[in-house]
């Protein structure tokens, strides 16, 4: 079976993690873009060189020119600028929005069969840019961010229980910004509810906990997490390339779930070598509802100001 192709768009610290995460499993020949002259060349060259450390035979390029992309499978587009200490996702939408269409611009030229996968920031709205840039159908345009949201619940979770974060099982809804959703009834370790498990205050700081984490890794590094969204990215990397049909939370394009439409926004879905292959609507109660309203309130008014700007 021929090697599939994956281009990452962005060689900064998401990027060039994912390239690693992606050789050492082997899962494509690898293509890293930046727009900085020289920069992914040699990222790629040391990920080259440490081949024969590990023992991995993929492909690894390093490029400006999205002609070194053709043809690839799947594009991962984490190019933009990261956050600063202070700021809100939102805050970057004027600066990225035309790096994002740019590049997915670029991307789909020379790859029009691809799955696109974004993870730059604000990530519900910057997929809209990239669907709407591709002219891709909705179910190969994906974000990654609940995937990681989620991850860092389990862990949360998993410290407060001092059990192995393995068996637990937590998930998130809605928007990547402060208001998503974390779905406590839905998580548990080992088959029990976390209800059952911990008491209220604890559940609410862990939520809180999550819904801050981005900010929290920011404040501490001055710059956004990478170790995590690298791997979270190629969880579904590797769902998509090997039709796994994984289970996940991902940003995705509504048209009538959950009641809302015309904007991506984190939901559970299946993805495999379609792309997003289902959308699973989960039964809310009227506090879910509530909270997850607010979320889509939120990304639907980023949303129209990057329409506004298209
Ligand atoms: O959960 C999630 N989705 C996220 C998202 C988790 C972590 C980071 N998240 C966002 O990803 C973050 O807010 C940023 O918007 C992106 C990339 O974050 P990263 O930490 O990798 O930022 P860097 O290290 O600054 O890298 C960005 C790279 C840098 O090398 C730039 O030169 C490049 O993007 N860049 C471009 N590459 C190609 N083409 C263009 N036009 C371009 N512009 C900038």
């Amino acid at each position: 079976m021929a090697r599939k192709k994956i281009t990452v768009i962005g060689a900064g610290r998401v990027g060039e993690t994912t390239a690693h995460i992606l050789a050492q499993k082997q899962l494509g020949d690898i293509v890293l873009v930046d727009i900085v002259a020289n920069m992914p060349q040699g990222k790629a060259l040391d990920l080259l060189e440490e081949k024969p450390i590990d023992g991995y035979d993929v492909g690894v390029v390093g490029t400006n020119s999205y002609e070194d992309t053709a043809n690839s499978d799947l594009v991962i587009l984490t190019a933009g600028l990261p956050r600063k200490p202070g700021m809100s996702r939102d805050d970057l939408i004027y600066a990225n929005l035309d790096i994002v269409k740019t590049c997915a611009e670029q991307a789909v030229k020379y790859s029009p069969n691809a799955i696109l996968m974004v993870i730059s920031n604000p990530l519900d709205v910057m997929c809209y840019v990239a669907y709407k840039a591709s002219g891709f159908p909705k179910n190969r345009v994906m974000g990654m961010a609940g995937v990681l949201d989620a991850a860092r619940f389990r862990a949360f979770l998993a410290l407060e229980l001092n059990c192995s974060v393995k068996d637990v099982q937590a998930y998130v809804l809605g928007g990547h910004g402060d208001e998503m959703v974390p779905l406590i009834r839905y998580s548990s370790a080992g088959g029990v509810p976390i209800t059952d498990l911990l008491p209220k205050e604890k559940i609410d700081a862990i939520v809180k906990r999550t819904q801050g984490a981005g900010g929290e890794i920011v404040k501490l590094l001055g710059f956004s997490a990478y170790y995590s969204p690298a791997h979270a990215a190629v969880a579904m990397a590797e769902s998509i390339l090997k039709d796994e049909k994984r289970i996940l939370p991902c940003s995705c394009y509504l048209e009538g779930e959950y009641g809302t439409s015309g904007h991506f926004l984190g939901v559970t879905c299946k993805i495999g070598a379609k792309g997003v292959e289902q959308i699973f609507t989960l039964t809310l109660n009227d506090e879910e509802k509530a909270l997850l309203a607010k979320s889509v309130e939120a990304v639907k008014a980023t949303t129209e100001v990057a329409k506004a700007k298209l």
